[in-house]
């Protein structure tokens, strides 16, 4: 028995409404696609239907192709040939669009002859998201409906724009109720039924903008760097504007769209798609669990991580108390709270009144016992377990009962402060990363007694703040802090073979990682968990230290600073090096770049390795959404255990060995099965 097909029509008087009703997002799937080709066909065959019409049921107009079937043979006929059909109806064909009409869904709305949308409608082309472009007509359409400068934009950075700004564009003819689409589109449709020629986008002239692409590409250049698809993009959209004919532009989006559809980059992106709507997913909670309204939020320190905590639950319009032990650091946090903000209005992302109604549900107070009746605290205050038990065992007595007790600890053991207090299963750890308003990761710890709900509470909060979530289970470190801990050794054990700082954190950057191990040091700060005593040298980094080398702060560190923070190789560190190592006798040797980065990152795979063993991840995916959301990892290669089943693990395995370190178990078993994570 075939399924039922997702499409049906219904008739209002001449017109024929086309909808789909496929969930959750009306993905075009092989059933939309023949469902829409056949309804096409319907309409244009009855002599009574003058108009068509084509909605969505449910939350949104198409939200593209159906990503589940890429990399699969394809079924029924392909997207191009359902939006040529489309287009070369001979009666007027209107998409009405509510949500998001994005990807394959834009280019359905493109072929239509007219375009209505409700307000609140966004459309976009976010194909370049996951390393491809528009490849059902979209590169040639668009330029040719809104203009070349719209088009390189939509399509070369995948942001969506609103009905209002696609109104201005010319790419929605009319902006109709938010409550009435299907009747005022229906209405639009008998307006137009008779008019002609049909406005066909293929046959539209593209007038050319060289100016607009050039100034795209100088003003995105750095954001796009690395990435295959915003230049595969930007060509398609210039030769559109070549005057090139809409066949060829076609055929060359098309030669386009399947290299990068067969290339690692789309796979890569395509993968972090599904990882980060996987991560949200704790395994053994059942969707539905019940969870705790959190209606305000406390914040214990208003230091730099706290205030950027702070900042999220503002941003969503989540009321915080912030906590501060002296009224000077009080006021500085919520200073800086507030110059953030001004500096984002001042960037156009904010209005004035914004600004002021966020600051206006920020509550500074010295006082723990002003978090009563909070529903969530989170703490942020300094790494010391003594001092973070003696506040949960204060937060217990002060919060009111079922609020979330949180810390935003970066190692500790979340079991510990769990058991000074009368509610363990009300414990979880919120590890936000630095800067805590920007990163999108948050991991969730979730400790021994930690209970469903206050999990899946935490789980569901991350999307309203922005945030990416992934759980971890307790171990140092947690999921990213642990694996990070894994590539000092071997930098530094190739320092003091001669290879220089500068050249290790250029194979990490050239990688595409945002800085490398030393840069990252000299950020950080070289004195960290420095024993403080320049007569004591037994490293690299205590010798650089006592030369009061403490990183940028002090202008000097791995490398040389200068006014702008610039930094340069510096020969006092090179000697540095030099002596220490002739000191240990260690012999020089030289790596290769692939050698250097395998150094680096193959231990880390091991680690992730035992981490998922251990079942501190739930899947390898999630570590991946750590490292991309947490430390820059580039999206490109998708997280270090996707990536790691790129190289091929058996050869990862023979990396590790060659550096003297254990395999991981886990590791060895799946690259002898020649499985992969
Ligand atoms: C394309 O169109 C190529 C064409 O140019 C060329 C073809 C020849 N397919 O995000 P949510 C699932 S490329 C399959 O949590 P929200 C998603 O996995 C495509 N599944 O909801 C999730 O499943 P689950 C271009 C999809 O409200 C569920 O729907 N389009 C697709 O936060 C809910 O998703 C895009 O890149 C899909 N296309 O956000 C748009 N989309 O519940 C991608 C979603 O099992 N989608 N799912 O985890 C989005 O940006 C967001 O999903 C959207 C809704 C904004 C639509």
């Amino acid at each position: 028995m075939t399924a039922p097909s997702p499409i049906r029509t219904e008739r209002h008087d001449d017109v024929l409404v086309i909808i789909s009703d496929n969930p959750p997002v009306n993905a075009l799937g092989a059933g939309v696609r023949s469902g829409l080709d056949a309804a096409i066909k319907q309409g244009v065959a009855d002599d009574s239907i003058t108009a068509m019409v084509i909605r969505c049921d449910g939350r949104t107009f198409f939200a593209g192709a159906d990503i589940t079937e890429f990399g699969k043979p394809m079924q029924g006929p392909g997207l191009g040939e359902v939006v040529d059909a489309i287009e070369a109806s001979s009666k007027p064909v209107v998409a009405a669009i509510h949500g998001t009409a994005l990807g394959g869904g834009c280019e359905v709305a493109l072929s239509c002859h007219y375009r209505v949308a409700v307000p609140s409608a966004k459309l976009g082309l976010p194909e370049v998201k996951l390393g491809l472009l528009p490849g059902a007509g979209g590169t040639q359409r668009l330029p040719r409906v809104a203009g070349v400068k719209l088009a390189v934009q939509m399509t070369a950075t995948g942001d969506p724009i609103s009905a209002k700004a696609a109104a201005d564009a010319g790419l929605v003819d009319r902006v109709v109720g938010e409550d009435s689409l299907e009747a005022d589109a229906i209405a639009f449709a008998k307006e137009i039924a008779g008019k002609r020629p049909l406005p066909r986008a293929s046959e539209q002239t593209v007038t050319p903008d060289p100016d607009a692409i050039a100034a795209f590409k100088a003003a995105n250049g750095r954001k796009m760097r690395g990435f295959d698809a915003p230049a595969a993009n930007i060509a398609c959209i210039e030769l559109a504007a070549s005057g090139a004919s809409y066949a060829d532009g076609i055929a060359f989006e098309r030669q386009e769209f399947m290299k990068l559809m067969s290339g690692t980059q789309s796979a890569a992106q395509r993968h972090l798609f599904f990882a980060e709507r996987q991560a949200a997913k704790v395994d053994d909670i059942p969707a539905g669990t019940a969870l705790r309204p959190i209606r305000k939020v406390g914040v214990i320190g208003a230091g730099t991580m706290g205030g950027g905590i702070s900042m999220n639950f503002l941003q969503a319009g989540i009321p915080v108390t912030i906590v501060e032990t002296a009224q000077e650091a009080l006021d500085q946090g919520a200073g800086t709270i507030r110059r953030n903000y001004e500096n984002s209005a001042k960037k156009g992302r904010y209005t004035t009144e914004k600004v002021e109604g966020m600051m206006g549900l920020l509550t500074p107070t010295l006082s723990l016992d002003d978090l009563a009746d909070c529903d969530l605290v989170i703490e942020a205050i300094y790494e010391n377990m003594d001092v973070k038990k003696e506040l949960f065992g204060k937060l217990d007595a002060i919060c009111k009962p079922g609020a979330i007790l949180a810390s935003n600890t970066s190692y500790l053991n979340i079991d510990e402060m769990a058991a000074v207090t009368k509610r363990p299963g009300d414990v979880i750890g919120m590890h936000f990363f630095s800067p805590a308003n920007v990163m999108k990761l948050l991991e969730v710890v979730r400790g021994a007694a930690t209970s469903p709900d206050v999990l899946a509470t935490v789980m569901a909060l991350a999307k309203p703040i922005g945030k990416v979530a992934v759980v971890s289970g307790v171990c140092p470190g947690f999921i990213g802090n642990r694996m990070l801990s894994q590539r000092g050794g071997p930098a530094n054990q190739m320092l003091m073979q001669g290879v220089a700082p500068e050249r290790i954190d250029k194979v990490l950057t050239d990688f595409g990682m945002p800085m490398g191990v030393y840069q990252m040091s000299d950020l950080a700060g070289v004195d960290i968990g420095w024993h403080r005593d320049p007569m004591r040298i037994e490293s690299i980094r205590d010798a650089l230290a006592a030369k009061g080398r403490w990183g940028q702060k002090t202008k000097k560190g791995f490398y040389d600073y200068d006014e702008n923070r610039t930094p340069s190789p510096s020969p006092e560190v090179k000697q540095v090096i030099e002596e220490f190592r002739a000191k240990s006798g260690q012999e020089a040797k030289d790596y290769s770049d692939e050698e250097i980065l395998g150094a680096l990152l193959y231990p880390m795979v091991n680690e992730g390795a035992k981490i998922l063993d251990e079942g501190m991840a739930q899947r390898a995916s999630d570590i991946d959404v750590v490292w991309i959301y947490g430390y820059g990892w580039p999206v490109y290669r998708g997280g270090p255990m996707f990536w790691a089943n790129t190289v091929g693990l058996d050869k990862v395995v023979a990396g590790l060995e060659a550096q003297g370190v254990a395999v991981a178990p886990l590791l060895r078993r799946k690259a002898e099965a020649g499985e992969k994570f």
